[in-house]
């Protein structure tokens, strides 16, 4: 019994490190999370929140759905739907691996509401934050 529950530890311990590989555990503390068809995509803006005219970073994990291999970054980028305006700058995306990307270089101009779209595997995720 003993050694069968050691066996079975082994188990849980193998399954949590694989997990973010298989599209489990495709969170980020206090991040936002988007459902997509081909991928699931959890951000945080650093810092948070966004403050007006002031740098802000990206910190993102993509997870593909099973069957889904995604060989490209995803792309990101923000703009004001209402005033049909973007950003004034271009970010930038790092892998980290494992699904992880940093995106630096961000900076909302104008307070309003802002969208931010992803976009990887030809399937677009938005979200929408009213900045003040
Ligand atoms: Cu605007």
């Amino acid at each position: 019994m003993e050694k069968r529950r050691g066996a079975l530890r082994r188990a849980v311990a193998a399954l949590a490190l694989f997990a973010p590989l298989a599209g489990f555990a495709c969170d980020l503390a206090g991040a936002k999370r988007l459902e997509g068809r081909a991928f699931s995509l959890a951000y945080r803006t650093v810092p948070a929140p966004i403050r007006i005219g002031e740098h802000f970073a990206l910190e993102i994990v993509v997870c593909p759905r099973p069957g889904v291999s995604l060989t490209q970054p995803p792309r990101a980028d923000a703009w004001m739907p209402e005033h049909r305006h973007g950003m004034n700058y271009r970010p930038e995306m790092r892998a980290l691996g494992a699904g992880r990307y940093r995106s630096e270089g961000w900076l909302f101009h104008m307070p309003g509401r802002w969208e931010f779209v992803f976009q990887a595997a030809d399937e677009r995720l938005t979200d929408r934050v009213e900045v003040e």
